[in-house]
């Protein structure tokens, strides 16, 4: 194939869709009611855009299990963007998470599972049960001991390795409680103390692999059988990013990542960077069929402010991307426009996950989008901010196209 097909050529090659209200879990979401009437909602969860916020994902994830009717009001973090002046007024700190339950503002994040498990009942156990206290403290410690690693410039080796022994030590608690029940869960079933746990291993297990080289999943049996067993479950795949999106949302949150220069850590992050990007460490599940035609559905419904923020102009992006959704839905290369390598890795580098789409979609648009740069040249997209994240600024894709489907 020569030329690459046109955008209506491409829109008939997908009919993904999915159903935001009552389907499965998904960020794109903005109304949630598992077969209730809407009358029926009494809480807004007010969470951060990009799906990046750790804790907004500990409710968000809760609500879903419990399969609680609800509303989503996304906010802008202040590491990408300005705080909106509505959620000044509500919440003055501008701290998410943050829900509105009958009308009353709650912030903390595990004081609204403790007031939400009061209205709605627990999962499965209470967060004050004392068998899910012990969890809870052992998170702290984890996140801890995963903070000393990660977000200091160790300045020798010896105090690398101490941070690094330190880390090991707590995962070695961490896997002996999920030794101690029957099921790969930390309770005897899936529970509150496994909604806890979820985000900030997520996001350990993408930092330590690009910064460290250090595969958590893979050096931890346990840990390992129970990411298996989040990822059986569609709710968590609603709400699971990858390497790629979190080694790169986290240096501005953490206030710093630190790589610790070692060979097994720069070939981590060259592959999280540069692909191959399926086969990481970051999902074991099969990959759906589809995951294809949703990376087409994600682009062909935000494609005007994809090519509009694109560093490349516009006639040549428009054309570039077509070349490399080609590839990605008919698999022959198609050669883009001169200059476009700079551009189509611009939008390699900011998928999000779960932002934009699902975690195998995510994987198979950057492979499309590198494989197709990569027959225009080998410049490198312009380099991802590290104190801040405003080149993700939101209001970017607050158009009319970006709302059409809520
Ligand atoms: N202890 C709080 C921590 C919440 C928190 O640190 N939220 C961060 C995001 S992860 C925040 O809202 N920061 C302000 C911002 O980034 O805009 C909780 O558990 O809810």
């Amino acid at each position: 194939m020569t030329s690459p097909l046109t955008w209506p050529e491409l829109e008939a090659l997908t009919d993904w869709h999915i159903d935001y209200v009552n389907g499965p879990t998904n960020a794109q979401s903005k109304l949630r009611l598992f077969g209730h009437d809407e009358s029926e909602i009494r809480v807004t969860l007010f969470r951060d855009n990009h799906a990046w916020c750790p804790y907004c994902q500990k409710i968000w994830l809760w609500l879903e299990e419990k399969r609680i009717p609800y509303r989503i009001e996304k906010v802008t973090m202040f590491c990408y963007g300005e705080k909106e002046q509505w959620y000044k007024r509500k919440v003055p700190s501008g701290m998410l998470p943050a829900i509105e339950l009958d009308g009353k503002i709650i912030t903390e994040s595990d004081d609204i599972l403790i007031v939400l498990e009061q209205v709605y009942g627990e999962l499965q156990f209470a967060m004050a049960d004392p068998r899910v206290m012990p969890m809870r403290r052992l998170e702290r410690l984890l996140f801890r001991a995963w903070c000393n690693w990660l977000c200091y410039n160790h300045r020798s080796a010896r105090e690398e390795t101490f941070a690094r022994e330190k880390f090991q030590e707590i995962m070695g608690y961490v896997e002996e409680a999920l030794a101690a029940t029957p099921g790969p869960y930390f309770l005897e079933e899936f529970s509150t103390a496994d909604v806890i746990f979820t985000p900030y291993v997520e996001r350990m297990n993408a930092s330590l692999y690009y910064y460290k080289g250090y595969s958590m999943r893979e050096m931890n049996q346990k840990m390992s059988d129970w990411f298996d067993a989040m990822e059986s479950r569609p709710t968590y795949r609603g709400t699971q990013s990858d390497f790629h999106t979190h080694s790169h949302d986290l240096p501005p949150q953490m206030g710093g990542c630190y790589t610790n220069g070692e060979d097994q850590a720069k070939a981590c992050a060259d592959r999280v960077d540069n692909g191959p990007w399926v086969g990481l460490p970051d999902v074991t599940y099969a990959e759906p069929e589809t995951t294809r035609q949703e990376a087409l559905a994600r682009m062909l419904k935000h494609r005007a402010n994809i090519i509009r923020v694109n560093p490349t102009d516009d006639a040549t992006i428009d054309t570039a991307l077509r070349c490399a959704l080609t590839q990605m839905m008919t698999g022959e290369a198609v050669q883009p426009p001169k200059g476009s390598d700079v551009g189509l890795r611009y939008l390699r580098d900011r998928i999000n996950v779960p932002r934009d789409m699902s975690i195998y979609a995510g994987k198979r648009l950057r492979e499309a989008l590198e494989s197709t740069a990569a027959l225009a040249g080998d410049r490198p997209g312009p380099e991802i901010p590290v104190r801040h994240r405003r080149d993700q600024n939101p209001l970017e894709f607050q158009t009319p196209s970006a709302f059409a489907s809520h």
